[in-house]
């Protein structure tokens, strides 16, 4: 099944602009916002400037520079609040969501980085 992109998804919108956004950070090819409902004191969310619907569409169809910088800015973005070990924080934890039996909500590619607080054992 080939991946249909809705461009009208709500992170198309903040992309484009249309809709406002706390950011942490930006590169070339990524953006980095807190996310409307933490989950954790440190709740970020970083997406790829391109329309891709989730990871695999993502590690399938984007360029390398584009993945090279999407990895990066992750990792930047851990570092920059203080949770990467390179900063001498205590860790985090980064997790993407991909279709209905993850309960994705937003069909666009998203990172979740969660940080700040002991986040314990990962539930399933
Ligand atoms: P997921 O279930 O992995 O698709 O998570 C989507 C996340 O997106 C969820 O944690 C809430 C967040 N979110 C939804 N709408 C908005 C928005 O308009 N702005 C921001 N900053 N985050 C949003």
């Amino acid at each position: 099944m080939p991946y249909e992109y809705d461009s009208q998804n709500i992170f198309a919108r903040i992309l484009r602009g249309e809709i406002p956004c706390a950011r942490v950070h930006e590169t070339e090819h990524s953006l980095a916002f807190k996310d409307i409902n933490p989950q954790a004191p440190t709740h970020v969310l970083v997406i790829p400037k391109g329309a891709y619907v989730n990871y695999d569409h993502f590690s399938a169809e984007a360029s390398d520079a584009e993945i090279v910088d999407f990895t990066r800015a992750v990792g930047k973005v851990a570092a920059m609040l203080g949770h990467a070990q390179i900063a001498g924080g205590e860790g985090y934890r980064i997790l993407s969501n991909a279709g209905p039996d993850a309960h994705q909500e937003v069909p666009h590619l998203h990172v979740h980085i969660f940080g700040g607080k002991f986040l314990g054992r990962m539930i399933k």
